[in-house]
């Protein structure tokens, strides 16, 4: 029904056009499409494309940041919105949320700390280029359920063993529970490393969040 706003979203993040993809968010809110909508069906997939074409050569990083600029953009019109969905519903588990060592990637890790929050979950977001040790000492000091880590490099998945490890250590395991995603990431590397679960995306994270902490589904 809205796809000439989703296409025109998805060209603005090919664009780099930071003015033009939060102007477009402004507009979809007032035209009343759902901001998650409006992220999955218009800017996500502009940066799927951004991220393909720069994997084949045809764009090149200064292109890369004007594309995460303007994907940060349209997100900061949109999260608000985003997180008033979560109403004012009991904590259902606290997460704390980063992205591993030596790797700045956050947009996505930043959409699943939304969508949780918005789910009710209390999220502590560490940021981007996160210490192992940082994640152990933050989940201990807030009594954290979730630990979620996030790595969008191949180079930089290793640190998501190490997160586990470094809550091995501090004797916060099998407490805390972990879950893993980003582009890289799969089910079966989460396996291998003994996260407790993998999730593709921002809503699968907070369905995994609520069926590792054994939440009802709320509708
Ligand atoms: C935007 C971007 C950047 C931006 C990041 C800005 C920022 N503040 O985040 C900038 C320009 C800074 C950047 C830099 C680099 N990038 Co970059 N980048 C991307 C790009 C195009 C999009 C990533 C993105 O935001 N996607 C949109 C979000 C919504 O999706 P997502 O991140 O996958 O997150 C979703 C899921 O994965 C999941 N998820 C994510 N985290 C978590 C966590 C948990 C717990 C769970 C459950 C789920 C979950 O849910 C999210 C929401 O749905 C990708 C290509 C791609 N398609 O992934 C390349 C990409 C990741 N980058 C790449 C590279 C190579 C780099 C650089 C090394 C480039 C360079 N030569 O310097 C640097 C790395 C610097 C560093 N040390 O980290 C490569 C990685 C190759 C590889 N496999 O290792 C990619 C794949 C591009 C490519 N095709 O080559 N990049």
């Amino acid at each position: 029904m809205h796809e000439e706003t989703f296409q025109a979203m998805r060209q603005s993040i090919l664009d780099g056009a930071p003015d033009h993809a939060s102007e477009l968010a402004r507009r979809s809110l007032a035209l009343g499409i759902n901001p998650l909508e409006a992220i999955n069906a218009g800017y996500v997939p502009g940066m799927n494309a951004v991220g393909k074409q720069y994997g084949r050569g045809q764009m090149f990083l200064p292109d890369l940041m004007a594309s995460s600029e303007a994907m940060t953009a349209a997100m900061a019109v949109l999260e608000p919105e985003l997180r008033k969905l979560g109403g004012q519903r009991p904590t259902l588990g606290t997460v704390v949320l980063g992205t591993t060592k030596g790797d700045i990637h956050e947009i996505g890790k930043k959409l699943v700390g939304t969508l949780l929050a918005a789910n009710g979950f209390r999220v502590h977001d560490l940021g981007a280029d996160v210490a192992s040790e940082t994640f152990a000492a933050k989940a201990r000091e807030l009594n954290a359920d979730i630990v979620g880590v996030s790595a969008l490099l191949t180079t930089t998945m290793e640190g998501q063993k190490k997160v586990i490890e470094a809550l091995e250590r501090a004797g916060l395991r099998p407490r805390v529970k972990v879950m893993v995603g980003g582009a890289p990431v799969s089910r079966q590397w989460a396996q291998e490393i003994g996260a407790d679960g993998y999730g593709k995306d921002a809503m699968s994270a907070v369905a995994l969040a609520k069926s590792l902490l054994q939440v009802e589904e709320l509708a």
